[in-house]
Parts: C-alpha cells; sequence; structure tokens
C-alpha cells in the first residue's frame, strides 16, 4: 500500500472549521507557492461550498479541479482522490490528516523513509512572545515521522506574513488613482458614492459595537461628505437586523438602507483579489480572524480588528500581543485612543467604542500615515511563502 514516490509536489490539507479564515489562508499560501516558486501544489479541501463564496468559480461538485495553477481536491471520507505522497505536505491549523494518508506515511517510513514528505503543521497567526521559541519545533509522532510546528509571526525568528510579492505595488498603483475605487464601487453594484464621501468596510462577527457606531456614523456625516458602510451578508448584520427592512436572508447585494447621513450598501462576496481591493479603496476597514485582519494591514489604511473569540477570552491576550506592538512607534495619544477602541469594539461595549471612535478619528491622517509604514516594517525582509520555502530547504 505504500507509494514509493520521488514526486516534487507539496499537498496542503484544510478543513474548514467555520467561516472562511481556514480556508481563505491556505488558498492564499497555495496561490503564492504557485506563482512565485512554481512548485506543483494540491489543496484538499473538506469544504467546498464554504469555499465557492470566497472563489466564485470554484464547483463544489467536482471532486478535483485546477484554478490558479492550483490542484484543488474535495477531501472527502474515505478519500475519493488517491493521494500520493509528495515533497511536503501541510496539515493547516493542526486538522486531522486522513486516515488512508496517515497510514500511507506510516508505510512509506517504514520501507522508503527518505520519501517521506516533510511534514509541517501550520498554525494560528499570534503576535504573542512565545511564538519565537516554538516556530519550527518538532514533534514525534506514534509512527516515528517527525512533524514541524511552522507558526506565522511578526518578527524574523517567526514563520513570517504571507504578503505576495507584487502586493504593494499593485496596492499602490490602484490607491494612486482613486477612479479605481469609484469604478471597484460601481462593478460591485454599489451606487451613489462619491469621491470626497468616506467610506467604512465592515467584516466583523456578532457585536454590539456595531449598532453603536452606526449611531454615531449617522449624526457625524458631513452635508458635502456622506458615510458609507459596506457590509456583505453575513455575521456583522446579524448586529444590525433591528436597523435592516427585511430579514437578513432577503437582503440582496447592491440593496441601500438609508439611515440619516449614512448608508449602509450590502456588499456581494467577491473572490480574495476584489475584497483586497476593495480594502484598498476604503477609508477604515473593520475586520476580523486571521486572513481579512493581515490583508487590512496590508492594505495601509487604518482598521479595527474584531479577532476571533476564543475560550476564557484568551483571544484578549492575542489582541492586547499584537496591539503592542502595532502601537510601538505611534505617537502616544493615538496609540491610547487606538487601542482603546479596539478593546471596546471586541468587548462590545458601546458607549466606549463611540467615545473612542471620536477622540481617535480614525480617518485622521497621523493614523493614516502610520497605517502606510507599518506594512513596510511588517513584512520583516521576509513572507511566510519565502520562509517556508527556505525551511523546507534546510530540512
Ligand atoms: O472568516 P473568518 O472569521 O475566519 C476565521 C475562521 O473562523 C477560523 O476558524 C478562525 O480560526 C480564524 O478566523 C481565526 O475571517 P478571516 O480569517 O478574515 O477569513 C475571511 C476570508 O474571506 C479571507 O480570506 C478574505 C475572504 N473574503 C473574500 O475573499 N471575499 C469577500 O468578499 C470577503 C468578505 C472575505
Amino acid at each position: 500500500m505504500a507509494t514509493s514516490s520521488n514526486a516534487s509536489h507539496w499537498d496542503i490539507f484544510c478543513t474548514v472549521v467555520d467561516n472562511y479564515g481556514d480556508i481563505g489562508v491556505t488558498w492564499r499560501l497555495a496561490k503564492q507557492l504557485v506563482n512565485e516558486y512554481q512548485l506543483p501544489i494540491t489543496l484538499w479541501v473538506d469544504d467546498l461550498n464554504s469555499f465557492s463564496h470566497i472563489l466564485p468559480t470554484l464547483k463544489p461538485n467536482l471532486l478535483s479541479q485546477c484554478f490558479n495553477g492550483v490542484t484543488i481536491n474535495h477531501w472527502t471520507t474515505p478519500l475519493a482522490v488517491p493521494f500520493q505522497p509528495g515533497k511536503v505536505l501541510i496539515e493547516a491549523f493542526a486538522c486531522e490528516l486522513p486516515i488512508e494518508v496517515k497510514q500511507q506515511l506510516t508505510a512509506l517510513h517504514q520501507t522508503a523513509p527518505h520519501n517521506v514528505p516533510l511534514w509541517l503543521n501550520l498554525e494560528y497567526l499570534s503576535a504573542e512572545d512565545w511564538v519565537e521559541g516554538c516556530h519550527g519545533l518538532p514533534s514525534m509522532q506514534a509512527s516515528g515521522i517527525k512533524k514541524y510546528f511552522f507558526f506565522p509571526g511578526f518578527t524574523p525568528k517567526t514563520g513570517g506574513l504571507i504578503c505576495e510579492r507584487t502586493l504593494f505595488a499593485e496596492r499602490d498603483a490602484w490607491q494612486q488613482d482613486p477612479a479605481n475605487k469609484l469604478q471597484l464601487f460601481e462593478r460591485l453594484g454599489l451606487k451613489g458614492i462619491q469621491a470626497q464621501d468616506t467610506v467604512f468596510s465592515v467584516f466583523s462577527y456578532e457585536t454590539d459595537a456595531l449598532p453603536a457606531l452606526c449611531e454615531l456614523w449617522q449624526t457625524t456625516a458631513q452635508p458635502e461628505a456622506k458615510i458609507h458602510a459596506l457590509i456583505p451578508k453575513g455575521r456583522s448584520l446579524n448586529s444590525l437586523q433591528h436597523l435592516l427592512p427585511c430579514p437578513i436572508e432577503a437582503l440582496t447585494p447592491g440593496q441601500q438602507i438609508l439611515l440619516g447621513d449614512l448608508t449602509l450598501h450590502i456588499l456581494p462576496m467577491t473572490d480574495q483579489q476584489g475584497f483586497d481591493r476593495l480594502l484598498w479603496s476604503c477609508d477604515v476597514n473593520i475586520v476580523r480572524g486571521e486572513d481579512s485582519f493581515l490583508r487590512a494591514q496590508w492594505a495601509a489604511k487604518p482598521f479595527i480588528w474584531h479577532i476571533y473569540p476564543q475560550e476564557d477570552d484568551y483571544h484578549l491576550i492575542k489582541l492586547e500581543a499584537f496591539i503592542r506592538l502595532y502601537c510601538d512607534n505611534l505617537a502616544p495619544e493615538i496609540a491610547c485612543n487606538w487601542s482603546k477602541l479596539m478593546l471596546a469594539f471586541n468587548q462590545g461595549a458601546q458607549s466606549a467604542v463611540n467615545t473612542h471612535w471620536q477622540n481617535l478619528n480614525p480617518v485622521s491622517l497621523s493614523l493614516l500615515q502610520h497605517a502606510k509604514q507599518w506594512p513596510i516594517n511588517a513584512i520583516n525582509a521576509a513572507d511566510l511563502a519565502t520562509r517556508l520555502v527556505q525551511f523546507v530547504k534546510k530540512s
């Protein structure tokens, strides 16, 4: 049963736990490895329906298909597409590999150990200090094979951050011409947004902070500059149901809800490139999870991060670790207001979120300048895919 192979491809296994983050991260990584390193990549995903929300051309009923040079296999139980061991095997976010795969690895280890793929567990991103000490550590499996922990992170001793080589140049070119954002809004079916208006994108989980902010935005728009909040159908809207004219399921992309001087726009979901461009085009982005959080940083625009909630409020420790890093060279007054705004948003503290929003004024020039410099500092000379390729070479 052991397949003795000298195949050079990499396999990435991803289970969609909930939402889009796990597939979002692995899909970005897979595309970049093909594009920039010409590696043959197979991405195994257990839930193609969820995947199709961020890759609308994907066909959820197909067992195997190819997009952007990446082979995408439906990870069924049992596996309907046979697994062939390659050079590297990435298990994303500690997903449990299929039993057939584990059996093949064990058999290969006994018959041809040099052909066992390098086995990595790609972990979640965190700005906490301990990540440096754990990145790259091996863990011996019952089969006798070592599995290595690959931790993304913000420092040179971690696995780095996903960022494509040409991303910043593309973003700069996009942001240089204001016509790009207006054309994008139009293509997305969002009507009535003018160049001088203030536009926020909202992709959060449920929180009481959102209705509070909407109330504030209704009263703070200027006659000559309206406020627009762009919100995809999903979890943010659960917190705004009382402001909507119909149940969320009945809303259609492009639909507008007028609330005084604030307009809520129902945003269609796009592919990841479209989502990046949206973040580049808004004045402030409210993002969540892992991938949109990072893309909001790369957008060089002020943002609020709604972190994925964890048991015992552990996420607040992760949030504070990131806040410390982001505020490191930010003027103390702005740093203080921005930190308080992030905490208030994550705690759903309604009056605090409004106070800190007003104190900070997230569309102010000083925060924007910091947001522009941050990606240059954060990328730390090497991105995650580059560090991954180097790690494989050294192993
Ligand atoms: O969707 P998320 O909340 O995902 C997660 C998961 O819940 C996961 O289990 C958890 O562990 C992790 O967060 C921390 O948020 P995230 O990470 O921002 O992923 C969203 C993805 O969806 C991201 O790749 C961007 C993409 N996206 C599009 O491609 N198009 C769109 O229109 C939108 C709104 C998002």
